[in-house]
């Protein structure tokens, strides 16, 4: 069925995720359909995007391979039992994925989501000292700003006030965030200042005593918190502090894993390898719900060679390692390998940085951040009406921006033309040059 404003879906039923519902559905933005880098919206106006839907459409949409193997792979073998039964095409991914992971962390195990790939990563981390005779160690370090999903061990991990405030959270402590404007605003890259805020960790060792902490998870380059690249030295630090502690270290690579800063990871983009590593999103290039945990084989190997019982971890999905993800996941990886994609963010981030770095001018911008093809735009604070204003008058200007706050955030698909990257920044100029 083809929609259009004359033919809008019914919107009272479906209670939307993250979204001020109210204020949607009386002016709602539907997209219609994608290909390559664009939306369609409903009123049929092209719109481009920046940011790979929502930090997931890697190699731009609709492409035809992925469609090919899912459509394949649904009339071979459209679903099976997860738990003590298997099927090929699981095993041949979680071998392909271990093809690109960071050296030593080649035991995947699959979820539905970055949310599932935080809880079960902290889950494995815990289970990994329980199983080495350190059962105490079950305390979660995260990072004030950080955002690891909506799972209640992704909020106590995380940093953001509103997805926490309401509920419960489990036993864990923060480090400082790593924003820091007086010092580091309009960095290009890498902050200068900052790598000392690493050693929050001696700090929360010597509150709690490293024996009850299990793990430190972090994003290594903070992507909802509004794109804030860590500072030079910082994950360095914060690894050779895990390391002294026996803490393992978690990097949260649902962002910035498959290719957005120009490595397949950003633990091989920074050359610091934490010991779990949880993904989602452009795994299977956002077209099916997917996640991987990805565990250095130590980690993997005491908790499955250390177990007394037959069962090694109480933990999985029905839907882990669904053929049909599995098949979009492998089409995806061979996208990315082929086309260069892995290694694109690095090719044009000169030009991406010189793009947006160019909006420093403005009187509303504060500071732009960049790393790889993200991007974070703070505009004078008010209370996230002003970046909720650009949001919207971007889209309507024909180009897909998110805000945080009063934050802007771009991450377009990793086939962006500098074309584009112009178009872009040349609207978004526009449009901020105009917000009160
Ligand atoms: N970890 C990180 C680092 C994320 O960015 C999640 C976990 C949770 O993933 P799921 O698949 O459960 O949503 C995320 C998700 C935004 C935005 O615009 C970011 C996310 C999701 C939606 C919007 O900042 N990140």
């Amino acid at each position: 069925m083809a929609y259009d404003r004359d033919n809008r879906p019914d919107l009272s039923h479906h209670w939307m995720p993250f979204t001020a519902n109210r204020q949607f559905k009386a002016a709602p933005r539907l997209l219609v359909s994608a290909k390559g880098m664009h939306y369609r919206s409903e009123d049929g106006r092209e719109v481009l995007d920046g940011t790979s839907g929502l930090w997931c459409v890697n190699a731009g949409h609709a492409r035809p391979e992925i469609a090919a193997a899912v459509n394949q792979q649904l009339m071979t073998l459209d679903y099976a039992p997860s738990f003590q039964m298997g099927h090929p095409i699981s095993f041949d991914f979680a071998t392909a994925l271990a093809g690109v992971a960071p050296q030593g962390l080649d035991r995947a195990f699959f979820t539905n989501s970055g949310s599932e790939s935080v809880d079960t990563a902290l889950k494995i981390a815990i289970a990994y000292h329980r199983a080495r005779g350190q059962g105490q160690r079950s305390k979660i370090v995260g990072r004030e700003k950080g955002y690891h999903g909506v799972g209640f061990g992704g909020i106590s991990a995380g940093g953001l006030v509103n997805n926490r405030r309401v509920y419960p959270l489990l036993p864990s402590d923060h480090l400082r965030h790593t924003l820091d404007v007086g010092r580091n605003a309009f960095s290009r890259g890498l902050p200068a200042h900052g790598a000392e805020l690493a050693d929050d960790l001696e700090g929360l060792v010597a509150l709690h005593g490293a024996e009850t902490l299990a793990a430190v998870i972090v994003e290594p380059v903070a992507g909802s918190a509004g794109v804030l690249p860590p500072p030079q030295g910082y994950l360095e630090r914060l690894r050779k502090i895990c390391d002294t502690h026996g803490i393992l270290l978690i990097f949260d690579e649902v962002i910035t894993g498959f290719g957005r800063l120009g490595a397949p990871f950003a633990g091989q983009h920074f050359g610091v390898t934490p010991d779990l590593m949880t993904t989602a999103k452009g795994i299977t290039n956002g077209v099916l719900p997917m996640g991987a945990v990805f565990a250095r084989r130590e980690v993997h190997d005491a908790v499955v060679n250390g177990s007394e019982t037959p069962m090694e971890l109480f933990h999985g999905y029905t839907y882990s390692g669904h053929p049909v993800a599995c098949a979009a996941g492998l089409a995806t990886l061979d996208i990315y390998r082929r086309e260069g994609l892995f290694t694109r963010a690095v090719e044009l981030s000169e030009v991406w940085a010189d793009a947006v770095h160019g909006l420093k001018d403005l009187s509303l911008v504060t500071d732009v951040r960049n790393l790889g093809l993200m991007a974070g735009i703070d505009l004078v604070p008010k209370g996230g009406e002003r970046g909720y204003a650009a949001m919207v008058a971007a889209f309507e200007a024909g180009i897909l921006v998110r805000a945080t706050g009063d934050t802007l955030a771009m991450s377009p698909p990793l086939i962006v033309s500098e074309a584009q990257i112009d178009q872009l920044v040349t609207t978004l100029r526009d449009v901020i040059s105009k917000l009160d």
